[in-house]
């Protein structure tokens, strides 16, 4: 295998920003891609880092995308914002809607965000992140395009389906997890597949509904829920929340809007919550000194650790000595520039 390539941070934006930029999508839509994909390789979340590059560039084949799309940001109640992506990239839509929902959800305690019509490639975690480091408590789901089986089933039909949450911490940075609905997300079995690695089981089954360790045949297959049908069930939540209530469509509709290149677009649902408007009295500080003691206890038990303290220690190492991506991914995206 040939060397991998090493990157500042300050590079792989850049190599993102003008890949992207040279396909043409808008500026502010490519540097929000760029923001949001070296998040992911800072925080070393491979499967929605550089790895997605080619994803945005296949999108773009797909005559529904516009890579100049403005997103558009209505208030529907006192309490919830509506943001229309207009067919463009989620992550510029959720850079602009960031500010009008902390405002909304400190006036109101609570604020729902829903949005339409954006096309997701990402991680849920940098949205929640940002919403939690500004003293609010932050949920958020997105359904994706058919490859779960539902519980029982062997055919795709949910999307890998994630959901987030994030609390905010007094001296920490805030407390995330980002979890997909399925066993894994399907970049992970994507990355396996690129890099010539079997899958574990229990990760998918085969087309024929077989327990496969073969990225291949369990891409064509069906994904799994986490959990049997405990996972099952947080996907068909995400699936209402980020279809049905937002108004935009299921996994399984997906498939409409796209013409084979595999970009999910449809909906997402980000809740926020001002805890300080959650309690009698407003007592941040207990709240705050509560959450920390049911961390401790966690922490206090061998093995454990807190969910987003691996990224955390990641971000540490990579700001200080940047990232590596495989050759053949940076010549994949180099071509991209031309
Ligand atoms: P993982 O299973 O790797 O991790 C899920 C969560 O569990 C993370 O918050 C992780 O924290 C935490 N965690 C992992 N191990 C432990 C542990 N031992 N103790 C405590 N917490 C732990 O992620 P997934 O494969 O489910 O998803 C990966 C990404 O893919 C997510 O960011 C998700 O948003 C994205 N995705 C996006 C989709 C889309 O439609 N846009 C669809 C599906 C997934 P940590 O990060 O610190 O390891
Ligand atoms: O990794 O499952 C995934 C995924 C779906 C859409 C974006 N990422």
């Amino acid at each position: 295998m040939s060397d991998p390539v090493d990157l500042s941070l300050a590079q792989a934006h850049e190599l993102a920003y003008t890949a992207l930029m040279a396909q043409g999508i808008s500026q502010p839509q490519t540097n929000a891609i760029a923001d949001t994909i070296t998040a992911a390789e800072r925080d070393e979340c491979k499967s929605h880092g550089l790895f997605r590059v080619p994803f945005y560039v296949k999108a773009l084949q797909n005559p529904n995308i516009n890579p100049g799309a403005e997103p558009e940001i209505k208030t529907l109640a006192p309490s919830v914002l509506h943001v229309d992506a207009h067919f463009g990239f989620a992550p510029l839509a959720l850079q602009l809607s960031r500010e009008p929902l902390i405002e909304m959800a400190r006036s109101q305690g609570v604020a729902a965000l829903c949005i339409n019509n954006a096309y997701h490639i990402a991680a849920l975690w940098p949205e929640t992140e940002a919403l939690a480091e500004q003293g609010l408590v932050a949920m958020a789901f997105t359904a994706s395009m058919s490859s779960v089986a539902p519980a029982g089933g062997s055919k795709p039909l949910y999307g890998t389906n994630p959901m987030a949450f994030a609390w905010p911490r007094a001296n920490h940075p805030p407390l995330v997890f980002d979890q997909a609905s399925s066993v894994t997300a399907r970049g992970e079995i994507q990355l396996h597949l690129r890099d010539g690695k079997p899958i574990p089981e229990g990760w998918a089954i085969d087309p024929q509904g077989n327990p496969t360790t073969d990225p291949e045949q369990g891409l064509a297959g069906a994904q799994l829920p986490f959990g049997g049908h405990k996972g099952a069930a947080i996907s068909l939540m995400v699936e209402l929340l980020a279809g049905a209530l937002v108004g935009d469509v299921f996994s399984y509709e997906a498939k409409a809007r796209d013409t084979g290149t595999g970009a999910p677009c449809g909906g997402e649902f980000i809740l926020a919550i001002d805890p300080g408007r959650c309690v009698p009295g407003a007592d941040r500080q207990a709240q705050l000194d509560h959450a920390e003691a049911l961390f401790a206890k966690i922490l206090e038990q061998e093995g454990t650790r807190l969910p987003s303290n691996r990224r955390f220690e990641a971000r540490k190492r990579t700001v200080e000595q940047g990232i590596s991506i495989p050759l053949s991914l940076y010549e994949t995206i180099q071509k991209f520039l031309v």
